[in-house]
């Protein structure tokens, strides 16, 4: 891999519609696009941090700020002594704590550089065993059932395999009730409430256990394993940790506690798709199902969670919805539904997908220029 240095572009997305979640409301995505600058290729990698950090600890500001400071001279002191591969680099930056999103972003650009340098899918280069994945959609908070009703309503009839209804305190019994009444037993159905509750909410939270969810995603905090083990213990429905999956290794301590009997699987959360393969490996250990999950990316990112989503292992539908979900228009080629509700993995070398230029000038807030030398 010959590497002229990383461009770091900061677009703005317009969403389809505002996007509400216990932490937040959002309307637009702002996300930062690392580009890996080769001989002739290139390649991509999105930052899934948020401009704030209401989700996890990273923020957009302080990605770019860690890049720029932290993570490019590893790259450097790699490529200088003529050793840059992604898993070198990987392990160079074990010595940067935290900050998984924006080296997920790196790893992520430079991989991609090195997979269309060699002809190689990411699909294939990951292990997919599947050519298409099957599509579910998180539907936001809303203000009312009825209008909550709708937007499930037209989810379904675009295709949707799996609705995941975001919940809270004050949305939740009752929102899951209306969805379960009005589209029957048969509707794939779960509830993600990003750390909004807590213990003491148990008994409350069992209220669910009658509507037969997949699973209920991240209750409690972060770092509370020991609480969802006790959670787990007195509901029914299965608890599926995101926000708390930072690592295979937590992965691995979660299950050991019972803390989790479903995962969700973030690269940018646990570091890259390297570490996010060795979270469906020790799951797949465990006998632990695993699905995809999403962070509202675009088509670059997205390309590469559906090729994940691919592996053996990930046998419930995951947030890896078309592009006109999220964005009116995407900056690659949209990824779309097929007749059974599944997205296709891009067959092409790297991501598959390649950015419109044109476009993004336009979306464009911020661009600078890392040179390697
Ligand atoms: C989750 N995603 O599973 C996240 C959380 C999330 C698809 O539900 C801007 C950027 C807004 C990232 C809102 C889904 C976001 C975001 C929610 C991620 O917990
Ligand atoms: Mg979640």
């Amino acid at each position: 891999m010959n590497l002229r240095g990383l461009e770091l572009r900061r677009i703005a997305l317009p969403l389809v519609s505002p996007f509400r979640t216990s932490f937040g409301t959002e309307t637009a995505r702002d996300v930062l696009l690392v580009r890996a600058a080769g001989d002739g290729a290139e390649g991509w990698g999105e930052c899934v941090a948020m401009s704030e950090p209401l989700y996890s600890s990273e923020h957009v500001d302080g990605a770019a700020e860690v890049i720029r400071r932290f993570l490019l001279p590893e790259v450097v002191a790699l490529a200088k002594a003529g050793e840059l591969t992604v898993p070198r680099l990987e392990s160079s930056l074990e010595r940067i704590k935290g900050h998984p999103m924006a080296k997920a972003a790196v790893l992520t650009a430079l991989l991609d550089l090195s997979l269309r340098e060699s002809g190689t899918s990411f699909g294939t280069y990951l292990g997919a065993v599947r050519p298409t994945v099957p599509a579910g959609v998180s539907v936001g908070i809303m203000s009312s059932i009825p209008e909550l009703l709708d937007a499930v309503d037209g989810y379904r009839a675009q295709g949707y395999v799996r609705i995941k209804l975001k919940i809270e305190p004050g949305w939740d019994v009752d929102a899951v009730r209306a969805v379960r009444e009005r589209f029957g037993d048969d509707l794939l159905l779960q509830v993600d409430a990003n750390t909004a509750y807590t213990l003491a909410d148990a008994r409350h939270l069992a209220r669910l256990d009658p509507f037969d969810l997949l699973l209920i995603e991240q209750p409690l905090p972060e770092d509370d394993l020991r609480g969802h083990a006790a959670l787990a213990r007195l509901i029914r429905t299965p608890v599926c940790l995101d926000e708390s999956i930072t690592s295979a290794r937590a992965a691995a301590d979660a299950i050991a506690l019972g803390a989790t009997s479903v995962v969700n699987v973030k690269p940018g959360r646990v570091g890259g798709y390297l570490e996010a393969r060795r979270v469906h490996d020790v799951c797949a250990a465990n006998g632990v199902p695993v699905w995809c999950g999403g962070m509202l990316e675009t088509g670059l990112g997205r390309a590469a969670n559906v090729a994940l989503a691919a592996l053996p292992n990930f046998t419930l539908p995951g947030d890896t919805s078309a592009s006109d979900r999220y964005f009116a228009r995407d900056i690659t080629e949209p990824f779309v539904l097929d007749d059974a509700g599944h997205v296709a993995l891009p067959t092409g070398p790297g991501l598959g997908v390649t950015p419109d230029l044109d476009y993004l000038t336009e979306i464009t807030t911020a661009t600078e220029w890392l040179p390697l030398s």
